[in-house]
């Protein structure tokens, strides 16, 4: 008897996936593919439930006569295990990013002879139902607080880019590309930067732009989104307002505050020792982390210690000494920030900091050591990679020299070519 095999990606079951299994049965033995939770995360589907939950869940369909795990989004595992007659999919493959995947799987079945059935994709009120109900329990806060400890498990580097707005979450939360021969990738999860943040409003970085302010810019963004969001909560302030903000930030399931031990006015560590910024101490510091731990409430949450030493010029034994006294104190994380080009103090400090400490995660900003890649980074044990300013950096040239075109030419029609036409934002926009 011929093989049918397809793979399924959900957590819930809808009349597309029952309309393959119907079609797949006239053609062999049907085979279902569960992919693992990794290989879904880079899909941009994230699970909520577990790997044994989705097997046994396929297991109980109509016609299924057996499940497996698939390891591999591009089916290297389980085409070459099972060398099946068919593999069947929706039609929807065809097209997007996925359908590098599709003309993957194609070369490697027909080397041995096998086909691909392309299902046309049901397009109905109950899929599309399903699939919007999915993305909204994801956008839930007791989902997406924990969506940060559960990628930090699952992914060997939280890939993380800034958002300052809904428009630029959207791009977080949807970019998706073709990379390493046909796998897809996208960012795990959002960094809301109070650089990115106050200049956005056309204010400096020195935490004028007051947390109320910050919170709606978190809330437009998770209106339109689900991946988890870092906040960058600048010094923390005061302890007496931090044990607040802590409760507030887990109530609208932010995963992560990362504050800076920084003290009085804060200024942007770009600029490093061309301002004067104070560092705070080691004690009053740690008690301001566990201030806030005791504050919180949910085991997701996450205070993140940001130390600054490297961008304070107080060296290398500093650093250290704070990051371990910091994690002492009860810091989920520790962020070692640097503005040099050469990473090698980074890599110094992350190699120490892990050979006593193999676990607590560290965060990385790769703004001025930016040739340095993730995979480098994780193997230094870096856990967290933040793309903290390079969408607004993008945006802010484009849009001044757009100004100044129109301004010269006394009408638009110039710069029109450059422009993406508006219906394809709204596309972005529509589809959540
Ligand atoms: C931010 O994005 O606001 C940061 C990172 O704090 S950095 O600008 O590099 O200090
Ligand atoms: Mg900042």
């Amino acid at each position: 008897m011929k093989t049918v095999y397809t793979c399924f990606g959900t957590d819930v079951i809808h009349d597309g996936h029952l309309n393959i299994l119907k079609h797949a049965a006239e053609y062999g033995r049907v085979i279902v593919g569960c992919l693992s939770d990794r290989e879904m995360i880079r899909c941009t589907k994230f699970p909520t439930t577990t790997e044994s939950e989705r097997m046994e869940l396929y297991r109980s369909l109509p016609g299924v006569s057996e499940v497996v795990m698939q390891n591999n989004m591009l089916y290297n595992d389980v085409i070459e295990a099972l060398h099946p007659d068919y593999i069947i999919h929706g039609d929807n493959w065809k097209e997007g990013a996925e359908s590098a995947v599709r003309a993957h799987v194609e070369k490697l079945v027909s080397a041995y002879g096998g086909q691909i059935i392309d299902v046309p994709y049901t397009y109905s009120e109950s899929v599309s139902k399903v699939d919007r109900r999915l993305r909204e329990k994801l956008s839930m806060p007791e989902y997406r607080r924990k969506r940060l400890r559960q990628l930090l498990e699952m992914v060997p580097v939280v890939k993380t880019m800034e958002a300052h707005s809904g428009l630029t979450g959207l791009i977080v939360e949807k970019t998706v590309v073709e990379a390493e021969n046909g796998r897809l990738d996208q960012f795990d999860a959002m960094w809301v930067s109070s650089l990115c943040d106050s200049t956005d409003k056309g204010k400096p970085d020195i935490e004028l732009v007051d947390m109320t302010s910050r919170l709606r810019t978190i809330d437009d963004i998770m209106e339109v989104t689900t991946k988890p969001i870092i906040l960058d909560g600048d010094t923390g302030g005061l302890t007496e307002h931090f044990v607040y903000n802590v409760r507030t930030l887990e109530r609208m399931g932010v995963s992560a505050v990362i504050i800076e031990d920084k003290t009085g006015l804060k200024k942007n560590s770009l600029f490093g020792t061309e301002v004067v910024q104070t560092q705070d101490s080691i004690e009053n510091f740690s008690a301001k982390i566990a201030a806030g731990k005791k504050a919180q409430l949910s085991d997701d949450f996450m205070i993140i210690a940001r130390i600054e030493s490297l961008i304070l010029e107080r060296g290398m034994e500093d650093a250290l000494t704070r990051a371990f006294a910091f994690t002492a104190a009860g810091a989920d994380g520790i962020m070692i920030h640097s503005r040099k080009k050469d990473p090698a103090e980074i890599f110094e400090f992350c190699d120490r900091f892990r050979e006593k400490d193999k676990k607590t995660p560290i965060v990385v900003v790769p703004t001025s050591f930016n040739q340095v890649t993730e995979e480098e980074l994780a193997s230094h044990g870096v856990n967290i990679v933040i793309y903290a300013n390079q969408l607004m950096r993008a945006a802010f040239p484009v849009m001044r020299q757009t100004a100044e075109d129109i301004l010269r030419a006394h009408r638009a029609k110039e710069v029109d070519s450059r422009l993406m036409p508006f219906k394809d934002i709204i596309r972005l926009i529509d589809e959540l």
